[in-house]
């Protein structure tokens, strides 16, 4: 496994602000400093794993390989249209109307399609660029430089417990998601509690609460059906056993559905009651599917909880990959994950570059 998290100590006062956001690593993730969080010995915690980099080379090579084919293999919808424009094409207009309509139908919305259409003449123009293999390097650039500000590396160990809650619309693939993230999380030594905040359906409670028991994971459920209720407990929880993560499950909800955004803004603030400061991270899970109106939601949650981070599940076997770009040019709510498919490590961090290439090659 390649840099998942980041890991930062624990701050000593959970009172104190999140410090400011650490910028994509500049170095390989492979080699990024890690530094050893302060866990307690005296209470229980494990140690920060062993992260030896050079022994692991080899697999982490593998691990990299294999997720940058099925990531290719994912976005193939998305990229069929527009690798196939530069093949022995010409640079000329209709060129440019072609690159146009298949930003247009790969979901990159009407202001990014328009930002890379200029920015790419401009290029052309100013390098002097001859042939269309120039001109697709030149657009990957382009769309590296409009996706890199999403970049950012998810930190843990900076709360003890970290809080995380995580919304969004439904079937987006929240509770899978949190389902994932535990595993790589317990992966990296760091023990994790759920809450199953999805208070409206029996259902999705036992789901979790199944889940949970199967892989050693602790998941506070009420059958209050108060969802902040629940999501208070946990926190509580979280904190006297000191655990390391502690994760908010909620219901599915429209950003239309107006009570229902402020149910969760009131989930949010009696989180805030159970620890300064938490949530520590307010998630919005969207489905790579579903295109334009990803920008929607977006909008409405940040507007409604201030996000400080997207997971965007589905991007296997969509044609909208380019939804991505939108968000980067109109809300630019960085991407932690990005998820292509059902099974553990097909959720991994999202990387402009590997998008990129991958949507280009
Ligand atoms: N193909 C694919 N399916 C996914 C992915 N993430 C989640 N799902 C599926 O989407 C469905 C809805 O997920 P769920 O977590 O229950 O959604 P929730 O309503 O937001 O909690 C489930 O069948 C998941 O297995 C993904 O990255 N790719
Ligand atoms: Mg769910």
């Amino acid at each position: 496994m390649f840099s998942f998290f980041k890991k930062k100590p624990v701050t000593p006062d959970a009172a104190t602000p999140a410090p400011v956001p650490v910028p994509a690593p500049a170095l390989p993730p492979a080699l990024s400093p890690v530094s050893s969080p302060a866990f307690d010995p005296a209470a229980g915690h494990p140690p920060a794993e062993p992260l030896s980099f050079e022994m692991e080379t080899a697999p982490r090579l593998a691990a990299k390989q294999s997720w940058m084919s099925r990531l290719k293999a994912g976005l193939s919808k998305t990229s069929a249209n527009l690798s196939v424009l530069f093949v022995g094409a010409r640079i000329d207009d209709d060129l440019y109307d072609e690159l146009e309509g298949a930003l247009l139908m790969a979901d990159a919305g009407i202001d990014a399609t328009q930002y890379l259409l200029d920015a790419l003449k401009r290029r052309v123009k100013d390098d002097k660029l001859l042939d269309a293999a120039a001109v697709k390097v030149a657009l990957k650039e382009l769309m590296i430089d409009l996706l890199r500000p999403l970049e950012k590396g998810f930190e843990l160990g900076r709360h003890q417990p970290t809080v995380m809650m995580i919304s969004g619309v439904n079937g987006a693939g929240k509770t899978t998601t949190i389902g994932k993230l535990a595993k790589h999380m317990q992966a990296h030594g760091q023990s994790v509690l759920l809450a199953a905040g999805d208070t409206f359906r029996a259902a999705a409670r036992e789901q979790l609460m199944v889940w949970g028991q199967r892989n050693d994971v602790t998941v506070v459920s009420q059958a209050s059906c108060d969802p902040a209720a629940v999501s208070y407990d946990a926190v509580q929880s979280g904190k006297a056993k000191g655990t390391n993560v502690v994760m908010i499950d909620t219901a599915g909800r429209l950003p239309t559905q107006l009570h229902l955004m402020a149910e969760l803004q009131k989930i949010q603030r009696v989180i805030g009651k159970g620890m300064d400061g938490a949530p520590h991270e307010t998630l919005l899970v969207i489905d790579g599917n579903t295109g334009q109106n990803a920008l929607a939601q977006v909008k409405a949650f940040d507007d409604a909880l201030g996000l400080t981070g997207l997971i965007i599940t589905k991007l296997d076997g969509t044609a909208k990959g380019g939804v991505l770009a939108a968000i980067a040019r109109v809300r630019p709510v960085p991407v932690y994950f990005i998820g292509i498919g059902e099974q553990i490590e097909d959720l991994q961090p999202f990387d402009a570059t590997e998008f990129v290439e991958a949507l280009l090659g």
